[in-house]
C-alpha cells in the first residue's frame, strides 16, 4: 500500500488565491510528495497561480489555462497535459460559480440563464473533465470534487448553488459507477463553511461562522488544511475502497436536526 504520493501527478482545478480550497488540496498533496498540475479559468489567474506554486520546495509544477465551459478547451488542456507527462493518477475539481445576485433572496426567481450557468459551471464540469482525464488515467486514480451541505438541504441564499450542487453530487456517483472498472474512484468533500474568493460579498458570512463555533459537534471552523488533507486520503491508497461517497469535512455540522 502507498500512502507516499512519490511518483504520482495530480491535477488541481480552481486555484484563485492563497485562501482557495483547491489551495488547501495543492498543499497537502504536495508535502505528501505529488507531482502537481494546474488549470485555472483566464489568463487574469495566470500570474498568481504560478507565484503562488512556486513557494512550493521542489516543485516542477505545469500550467494551463482551462474555462471548463469550453469543451474546447478541456479537450486541448487534457491533450496537452497527455503529451506532457503521460499519465494522471488524480484530479481535484475545485470549480463552481453563480450570479451573484441569485445567491439571495428566494430561489424562485432564479432565471433559465443562472440556473443553466450554474449547472454548466458547477456541475456539468466534473463529467466533462472526467471524460477528458479518462484516457490518462491509464494506472487508475482518484478524482476529488468540493461540494456543500445546501445540496441536500435547504440553507438560506445558497439558491440555485444548492440546486447546482445536488446535481453535482449525483454527476459523482454515476461517474463513480462509470469509471470503477477502470480502477478510478469518484468522490466528493462537503466542507463547512470556509472564507475564500467565492464566499467574499455573502452578507452574513460572520454569523455563519459563528453558528458552526457555537453548535459544530467539534465547536471549530474547518480549515482549507482540514480539507486539503481529506483530499490526500481520497487520492492515496488508505481510500481504496471508497467510491461515490460524500463525505463532510465539516466539524459534524451536518448530523444536526
Ligand atoms: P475560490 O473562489 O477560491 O475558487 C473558486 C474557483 O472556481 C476559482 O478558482 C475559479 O477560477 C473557479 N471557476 C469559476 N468559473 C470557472 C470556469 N468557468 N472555469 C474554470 N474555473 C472556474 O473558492 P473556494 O475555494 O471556496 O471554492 C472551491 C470549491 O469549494 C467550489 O466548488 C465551492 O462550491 C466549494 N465549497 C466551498 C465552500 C466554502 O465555504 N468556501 C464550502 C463548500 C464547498 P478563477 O479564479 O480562475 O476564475
Ligand atoms: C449559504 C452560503 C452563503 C453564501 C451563498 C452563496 C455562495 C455560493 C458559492 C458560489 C461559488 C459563489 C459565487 O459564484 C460567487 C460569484 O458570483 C462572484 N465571485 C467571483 O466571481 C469570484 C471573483 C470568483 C473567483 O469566484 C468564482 N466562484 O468563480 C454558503 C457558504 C456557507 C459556503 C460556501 C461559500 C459554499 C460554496 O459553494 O462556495
Amino acid at each position: 500500500m502507498n500512502v507516499s504520493l512519490e511518483g504520482r501527478t495530480y491535477v488541481i482545478m480552481g486555484v484563485a488565491n492563497k485562501r482557495s480550497i483547491a489551495w488547501g488540496i495543492a498543499t497537502s498533496l504536495h508535502k505528501a510528495g505529488a507531482r502537481l498540475i494546474f488549470t485555472y479559468a483566464s489568463d487574469r489567474f495566470e500570474k498568481p497561480v504560478k507565484e503562488l506554486a512556486a513557494t512550493l520546495e521542489g516543485q516542477d509544477s505545469l500550467f494551463y489555462e482551462c474555462d471548463v465551459t469550453d469543451d474546447e478547451a478541456i479537450e486541448t488542456t487534457f491533450a496537452q497535459i497527455k503529451e506532457d507527462v503521460g499519465v494522471i493518477h488524480g484530479l481535484a475539481h475545485c470549480i463552481a460559480f453563480a450570479k451573484k445576485e441569485e445567491l439571495k433572496g428566494e430561489f424562485l426567481n432564479t432565471t433559465r440563464d443562472g440556473f443553466l450557468l450554474a449547472h454548466n459551471i458547477s456541475a456539468y464540469s466534473l463529467a466533462a473533465v472526467a471524460k477528458a482525464a479518462r484516457p490518462l488515467m491509464t494506472e487508475g486514480g482518484s478524482i476529488v470534487t468540493l461540494t456543500y451541505l445546501g445540496g441536500e438541504r435547504v440553507v438560506e441564499n445558497y439558491n440555485v448553488m444548492g440546486v447546482a450542487k445536488a446535481s453535482l453530487d449525483a454527476t459523482m456517483r454515476y461517474l463513480a459507477n462509470d469509471l470503477g472498472k477502470d480502477g478510478i474512484r469518484v468522490n466528493a468533500i462537503s466542507a463547512g463553511p470556509i472564507r475564500t474568493l467565492s464566499a467574499k460579498g455573502v452578507g452574513d458570512f460572520n454569523s455563519i461562522l459563528k453558528e458552526i463555533e457555537e453548535r459544530a459537534p467539534l465547536r471549530r471552523t474547518v480549515t482549507q488544511e482540514d480539507v486539503g488533507d481529506t483530499a490526500y486520503f481520497l487520492m492515496s491508497d488508505l481510500s481504496r475502497g471508497i467510491t461515490g461517497e460524500i463525505i463532510h469535512v465539516d466539524s459534524g455540522y451536518n448530523i444536526l436536526g
